[in-house]
């Protein structure tokens, strides 16, 4: 999963990307757009390399990039390279500063940052979605495909991002190519003074993620920033004295997940134990096809041990034995936990 980590120029888009990832590139105006890599923490999986000891365990990982803003006397908004870089991201992570910066002569405003972003999205798409109107008018293209571009110029128009209209109104599909930016998930980190970390998310922003179909997080990148240099234990104390009780990074992955409505199945064996994330809902042939496309291919059945169940038993031996190992076709819809051993020909 791709998380772009997006906002204005000194918002602290660095600081919170090296919270992060632990990666320690300098903070400070501008510079290149930065990638590091975090494997998202799982018990699941600790527990089954325990029992497997395999050669390699791997773990889901979110590939974050932390896209400087733009800078400039009147440049507050993305510059073409940011909009771009923006467009490759499974999910969009935008920081807002609510934090006095000395070199920066405006005083925070979150409200207002966060309402230039959401319109300047949503223009971008508008220019995109009403050069394909005029495209299609002239190349007299199938009515439908026109029509669901006219639903999303008039959800635009009323200054709400395309992600607010449902699958049954709006078949994403064919809508790929067009890399439109108000349809993809977004989380909004609020970025605080270390006196208001643990304090709610003011309900002027949250009311605007509610209409946006956004997430929120409340952060402090600069008691972040010290917590990823503690330990474990030390953490744990650091935040409770701050009235918080996990780090952004775990609030983070949870968010994201929930955003994506993301679940994990698992593939276990003497080689490698690994988590996938899927997409809820998805289908055992798909799911195969995560791990190679020759076993969505040629996909015939699906062993599937639910995880608490293999946890129960003790061994795939012990499940077997109890009938509780599950053979299942191409049609099922795969839970979060379960082990698969797919079946397939090619
Ligand atoms: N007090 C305080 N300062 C912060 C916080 N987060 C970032 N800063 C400071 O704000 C300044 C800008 O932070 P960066 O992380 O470089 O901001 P950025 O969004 O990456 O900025 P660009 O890359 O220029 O767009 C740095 O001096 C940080 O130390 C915070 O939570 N509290
Ligand atoms: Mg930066």
């Amino acid at each position: 999963m791709k998380v772009g980590l997006v906002g204005f120029a000194g918002s602290g888009k660095t600081t919170v990307f090296n919270t992060l990832t632990g990666i320690g590139v300098p903070a400070g105006f501008g510079g290149d757009v930065h990638i590091g890599t975090v494997k998202v923490p799982d018990e699941r999986i600790d527990r089954l390399s325990r029992m497997f000891k395999p050669k390699k365990t791997t773990y889901a990982e979110i590939v974050f990039s932390d896209i400087p803003g733009e800078h400039g006397a009147e440049s507050k908004g993305l510059s073409r390279k940011a909009l771009d870089r923006i467009r490759e991201q499974d999910v969009l992570c935008l920081v807002l500063r609510d934090f006095p910066n000395p070199s920066l002569e405006r005083a925070a405003d979150p409200e207002a940052d966060l309402q230039a972003f959401l319109i300047e999205c949503i223009l971008a798409d508008l220019g995109i979605v009403e050069r394909r109107i005029d495209r299609a008018r002239k190349e007299k293209a199938d009515p439908l495909e026109v029509a669901m571009f006219e639903r999303m110029k008039a959800t635009l128009e009323q200054e709400l991002p395309i992600r607010v209209l449902s699958p049954h109104v709006l078949n994403r599909e064919p809508l790929r190519g067009y890399a439109l930016l108000t349809d993809r998930p977004l989380l909004v980190a609020l970025n605080r003074t270390e006196q208001e970390a643990a304090s709610p998310m003011p309900p002027a922003i949250s009311g605007m993620l509610e209409r946006h179909h956004a997430a929120g997080i409340v952060l402090s990148a600069s008691i972040e920033a010290e917590i990823a240099t503690m330990s474990k234990d030390d953490q744990a104390a650091f935040l409770a004295d701050y009235g918080l009780t996990d780090s952004a990074l775990t609030r983070f992955i949870r968010a994201a997940y929930e955003l994506l409505d993301l679940i994990s199945f698992f593939t276990v064996g003497e080689d490698e134990v690994r988590a996938w994330p899927i997409r809820r809902a998805t289908h055992a042939k798909q799911a195969a096809g995560r791990i190679h496309s020759d076993l969505e291919r040629g996909f015939i059945r699906t062993e599937v041990m639910p995880y608490d169940q293999f946890i129960k038993h003790g061994s795939e031996h012990a499940l077997r034995d109890a009938g509780a190992l599950k053979l299942e076709g191409k049609d099922y819809t795969v839970a979060d936990g379960d082990i698969l051993s797919i079946r397939f020909n090619v």
